[in-house]
C-alpha cells in the first residue's frame, strides 16, 4: 500500500501519537509548557518521524487533516495535564496550507472550547518560509487566531528571510530563535551577538525570545544571563511520551 494511502488510515486507527518537549522560563526555572512534536506509531514499520510522513501529507492534501488530529491529541493532553494539576502551555506546528485555509481559525478555536482550555495555552509554530508564500491570506488567519487569543510564534527564526519590517507587523506573540545560533553561542562570539541582538529586537517589539537547542548546562546560563526568557533542548530533555514527561514533571517539582 501506498504510504498516503496508510497515511490515510492512520488518522482513524489511532498511529498518531505526540511526543513532548518541555521548555524553561529562565530566571525562575520554571516548566513553561511544552511543544508537541508527531510521531507515526505505523504497524509494520515502527516509530516514524516527522521527516518520513510530513511531505506525504502534504502533497496527498493530508496536511489538514493531521494538523487537525494533532491539535486535537495535543489539547486533550493538556486538559489531562491541567487536570492532574500540571496546566502547560501547548504549542503545535502548523504547515503552510493551515494557514491559508479561512476556516483554520474557526476550527482551533472549536477545539479549545471541546476540550475547555483557555486559547492562551496554546501556541501554534509558523515558519517564516510559511509566511512568505500566500502572505496577505497567511496574515489574515494569523490575526484572527491573535484576535481570538492564540499565542503564535515564528520557529526557526533567523533562517529565513523575512525582513524587519515585515516581522514587525505580523501578529505574533514569540520568537523561536533557530537552534544553528544557539547551540553553538558559547563558543562562537559571532552567533551570541545575533543571540543579543534578536534578544534586544524581540524585546523592544513586545515579544517572547524562546532559544532552541540548548545541548549543555554553559548555554542555558549563557541564555539566562543575557536575559533570554524561554529554553528548549536536549539538555533540558528530548521530546518525551507523555508518560516520561510526567515522570520527567514530576522529578523536577
Ligand atoms: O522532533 P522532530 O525531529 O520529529 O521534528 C522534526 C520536524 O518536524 C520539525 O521541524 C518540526 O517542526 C516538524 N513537526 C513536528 N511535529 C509536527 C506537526 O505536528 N506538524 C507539522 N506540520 N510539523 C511537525
Ligand atoms: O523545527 P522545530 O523547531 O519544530 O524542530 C524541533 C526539532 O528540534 C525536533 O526534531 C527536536 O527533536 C529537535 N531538537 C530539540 N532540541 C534539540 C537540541 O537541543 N539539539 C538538537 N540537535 N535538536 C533538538
Ligand atoms: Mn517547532
Ligand atoms: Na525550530
Amino acid at each position: 500500500l501506498e504510504l498516503a494511502e496508510q497515511l490515510r488510515a492512520a488518522f482513524g486507527r489511532d498511529e498518531l501519537v505526540l511526543h513532548y518537549q518541555p521548555k524553561l522560563t529562565l530566571g525562575g526555572d520554571a516548566v513553561a509548557g511544552v511543544e508537541a512534536l508527531v510521531r507515526w506509531q505505523h504497524p509494520q514499520r515502527g516509530l516514524l518521524y516527522p521527516d518520513a510522513f510530513i511531505d506525504v501529507a502534504q502533497s496527498s492534501g493530508l496536511m489538514g487533516e493531521l494538523t487537525v488530529a494533532v491539535l486535537d491529541l495535543a489539547l486533550a493532553q493538556t486538559r489531562a495535564w491541567a487536570d492532574g494539576g500540571h496546566p502547560l502551555e501547548v504549542a503545535v506546528n502548523v504547515s503552510p496550507s493551515d494557514l491559508v485555509d479561512e476556516r483554520f481559525p474557526d476550527e482551533v478555536v472549536a477545539r479549545l472550547r471541546v476540550h475547555r482550555l483557555p486559547a492562551s495555552s496554546l501556541v501554534l509554530e509558523v515558519t517564516e518560509s510559511l509566511l512568505m508564500e500566500d502572505r496577505e491570506r497567511a496574515v489574515a488567519v494569523l490575526r484572527r487566531l491573535r484576535d481570538a487569543g492564540v499565542g503564535i510564534a515564528i520557529d526557526d527564526y533567523g533562517t529565513g528571510y523575512s525582513s524587519l519590517a515585515y516581522l514587525a507587523e505580523l501578529p505574533v506573540t514569540e520568537l523561536k530563535l533557530d537552534r544553528a545560533f544557539v547551540g553553538t553561542m558559547v563558543e562562537s562570539p559571532r552567533n551570541q551577538a545575533i543571540v543579543t541582538s534578536t534578544l534586544q529586537l524581540s524585546h523592544a517589539l513586545g515579544l517572547r525570545l524562546v532559544a532552541e537547542g540548548a545541548e549543555d548546562q554553559a548555554t542555558v546560563d549563557a541564555l539566562a544571563d543575557l536575559g533570554c526568557d524561554q529554553v528548549q533542548g536536549y539538555h533540558l530533555s528530548r521530546p518525551l511520551p507523555p508518560a516520561e514527561l510526567i515522570g520527567w514533571l514530576r522529578a523536577r517539582a
